[in-house]
């Protein structure tokens, strides 16, 4: 069987028109950065790479080691290629400027380098997200305002997932589609194309320890789904929740379901517990490509016009039917 790779898959998109040359650099050089990232993850202890850095980073979170190194590595990656406007991380407070040795471009990246920290050091799946958005400020450094799009202005987004196999799902807006990493060949190839979430799920992913802090529309849709098949749905649900979102998301993804982050008295003077910009954009752009939704229960998260570089948001997203009814029971309240 002829194999598609990453490379192959983004001259064709490149061809057709769906993106730019820039575009096509900037995603192959992201697609580097995970491989290497990869690497890291996969040797755990055996290269020293867990446990905490001993930092605080922007959010006040501790720092693990990986989240230092996945950082450095996608920054580094990034830099040279003269594609990019700027970039900005979860892992660091300001926008991160281009040196000046090297020529810039017209896009801005940004990025969780490893999201789902919690489970770096029990060896469970953790992911990469990033999102990008086109520089359309003047002059030669992009500020935070640069940064202030909504998530509709997103011309790509995309993850990598570092699981059982790595994988990188992308989109450019024409479908999402994923690759898997041939860890002898060292390349992606394209093994899912167009990926959809079913409009109809039976599971579920929320943190449930945070019950007794949500809101009235989340308490009753839970508790819906939790009387199973002799409540008002009329069928049993089952739950999932694996800390790291690209999990959750992928497994959304691949056989539908709901994954919750809702508003909360836990998080409510944050905004929320996700990141807009790195975590909820780029994921409800993917979900959204795949046939899905993505709201903050009052908002669809890609309108939402974002005030800061690292605001937050409460994040509903996955199959289409179920979120509809959760942005319902909010609209009702
Ligand atoms: P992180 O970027 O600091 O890793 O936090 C984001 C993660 C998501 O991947 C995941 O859905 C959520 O936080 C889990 O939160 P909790 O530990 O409250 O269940
Ligand atoms: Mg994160």
């Amino acid at each position: 069987m002829r194999r598609v790779t990453l490379t192959q898959f983004l001259i064709e998109q490149q061809r057709a028109g769906r993106t730019s040359a820039d575009l096509r650099l900037l995603i192959e050089v992201v697609a580097r950065a995970v491989k290497a990232i990869s690497v890291n993850v996969s040797k755990g202890a055996l290269a020293g790479v867990l446990g905490e850095a001993g930092t605080d980073n922007v959010q006040g979170e501790a720092q693990k080691k990986l989240d230092v190194i996945a950082n450095e590595i996608l920054l580094q990656a990034n830099e040279w290629g003269g594609h990019l406007a700027a970039m900005a991380s979860e892992e660091v407070e300001e926008v991160h400027q281009i040196p000046f040795d090297y020529p810039k471009g017209g896009y801005l990246l940004l990025f969780d380098p490893l999201d789902g920290s919690s489970n770096i050091d029990v060896n469970i799946s953790v992911g990469t997200i990033f999102s990008v958005l086109r520089n359309t400020a003047a002059g030669t450094e992009p500020d935070e305002s640069a940064f202030l799009q909504p998530g509709t202005e997103q011309v790509a987004a995309g993850y990598a997932l570092y699981g059982p196999s790595t994988m990188l799902v992308l989109t450019v807006g024409n479908g999402v589609h994923g690759f898997t990493l041939d860890r002898e060949m060292g390349s992606f190839v394209y093994t899912n194309p167009f990926m959809t979430v079913p409009v109809d799920t039976s599971e579920y992913a929320i943190n449930a320890s945070n019950q007794r802090f949500w809101e009235a529309p989340v308490q009753r849709y839970v508790a819906e789904l939790q009387q199973g098949e002799g409540g008002p749905r009329g069928r049993d649900f089952n739950t999932r929740w694996v800390a790291s979102m690209v999990a959750d998301v992928h497994r959304i993804l691949t056989r539908g379901g709901i994954f919750m982050y809702p508003m909360d008295e836990k998080c409510r003077a944050k905004g929320g517990k996700l990141r807009l910009m790195y975590e909820a954009n780029p994921m409800a752009m993917i979900i959204e490509q795949a046939g899905g939704a993505a709201t903050t229960g009052h908002q669809r998260i890609l309108d939402v016009v974002p005030q800061k570089l690292h605001q937050r948001v409460p994040v509903i997203l996955g199959s289409l039917n179920e979120v509809e009814r959760v942005a319902a029971y909010h609209r009702e309240a």
